[in-house]
């Protein structure tokens, strides 16, 4: 069935290339509320009009598109819009991309759903603007607390609560959505893989088995400010050396538990003058690996060997297995496809215990994400659209 491609890509990956573009980093910043994210939410309502479903944004800031009436038990599919600082064009995208795409040919094709169905577009997945990991998912399933998100912050100082009300969205509602929650019978996720399995399995598409656990904390190390120039080398307190350490002592400690990963992805010094001794430094720690214990132990180990003055948990996302019988349900569907586990959380992951939940992935030929070397061929993602609408035809 057809795909809609313009020069050489999926259409609408065309379409929205433009949008929240990063001169600076490379890549695309696309953060909740902010013009980027703003401009993609209008792409996707103005798409999801196009194939005639109703669009409704829901209390957290989720954005679904029903083809049909809303009920219970619904077939949903979807992704996140949003990206990390200087990401790829396809970590969410695609998978938003490919609902539509999916459902296109399905009313081509003549298909009338028998059950409700929905494209569900996720707010904030990243958390790149405050901190928390699936805002939108987290807050749906009550699992983000709506007080603790309202309070969240951004690099600038903006409140969640404050940039909700520049965006015009009203927080009166924010938090745990039992109606929404009830209208998800099945949630279908397709994402491009951001790894090398694909690649070295030479599939074009796979099934997530698993996803790991996975945390995010902020450490601070304090010390005393002091002049670059008049303050000799024996005399200083000066934190930017314990945290230089501290990133040392990660990376061993992350080395030194099976299949763990651990990264330090933002440090920042207080002051931050250039002939000043910094008083403080915070860095973030991204902690993963297989079990929610072997996560836990990594960061206990971390915090004795850094002593830093304090450390505090921003997010956490247990570990997770995908229900085994979607995952026939889809291998029937689309046929005999590899099961990959995943490092990288999803929203999918956040939706496991609470509907039952599958992904797709789709082979991204540089094995490179959260980068603007992300990259899926035009023949993989007319897979994954085959994949998803097979799937979707079998669920609806
Ligand atoms: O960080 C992650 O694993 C995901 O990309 N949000
Ligand atoms: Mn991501
Ligand atoms: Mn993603």
């Amino acid at each position: 069935m057809s795909t809609s491609i313009a020069h050489g890509h999926l259409a609408d990956i065309d379409r929205i290339a433009q949008v929240g573009q990063d001169r600076k980093r490379g890549g695309y910043s696309r953060h909740l509320w902010q013009a980027a994210d703003l401009e993609l939410r209008e792409w996707f309502i103005q798409r999801a009009g196009d194939l005639n479903l109703d669009v409704e944004t829901d209390r957290n800031g989720n954005i679904w598109a029903w083809w049909g009436p809303p009920g219970e038990g619904a077939v949903v599919t979807g992704s996140h819009l949003d990206s990390v600082p200087g990401g790829g064009a396809f970590d969410g995208p695609l998978g938003v991309i490919s609902a539509l795409e999916a459902v296109g040919r399905l009313q081509q094709a003549g298909v009338h759903p028998t059950k409700p169905f929905a494209i569900l577009v996720f707010a904030e997945e990243e958390g790149s603007r405050f901190g928390v990991a699936c805002l939108g998912s987290g807050l749906m399933t009550g699992k983000l607390d709506p007080a603790r998100v309202l309070a969240l912050s951004d690099a600038d100082g903006i409140t969640f609560a404050d940039a909700a009300k520049h965006a015009g969205f009203s927080t009166s509602a924010l938090g745990y959505d039992k109606e929404a929650l009830s209208r998800i019978g099945v949630f279908i996720e397709l994402h491009v893989e951001q790894g090398r399995g694909l690649i070295e399995l030479g599939s074009p598409t796979a099934l997530a088995s698993s996803i790991l656990a996975h945390g995010r904390w902020t450490l601070t190390f304090k010390g005393q400010g002091n002049h670059a120039g008049a303050t000799l080398m024996a005399d200083r307190d000066d934190p930017m050396v314990a945290a230089a350490r501290a990133v040392l002592e990660i990376r061993d400690a992350a080395l030194s538990f099976k299949g763990a990963r651990a990264t330090v992805g933002k440090i920042s010094a207080n002051p931050g003058g250039a002939n000043v001794i910094a008083s403080s430094v915070t860095m973030t720690l991204d902690a993963r690996a297989d079990s929610d214990e072997s996560t836990r132990a990594l960061v206990d180990d971390i915090v004795k060997r850094v002593g830093a003055k304090s450390v505090t948990e921003d997010s956490w996302s247990p570990e997770v297995r995908f229900d085994s019988d979607i995952a026939t349900k889809l291998r029937k569907a689309i046929g005999e496809v590899p099961m990959l586990p995943s490092g990288a959380g999803h929203d999918a992951g956040v939706l496991a215990d609470v509907a039952p939940t599958g992904m797709i992935f789709v082979r991204n030929p540089t094995g490179v994400s959260h980068a603007p070397e992300e990259f899926a061929e035009l023949a993989d993602c007319v897979a994954g659209i085959d994949a998803l609408e097979s799937v979707l035809r079998g669920l609806l």
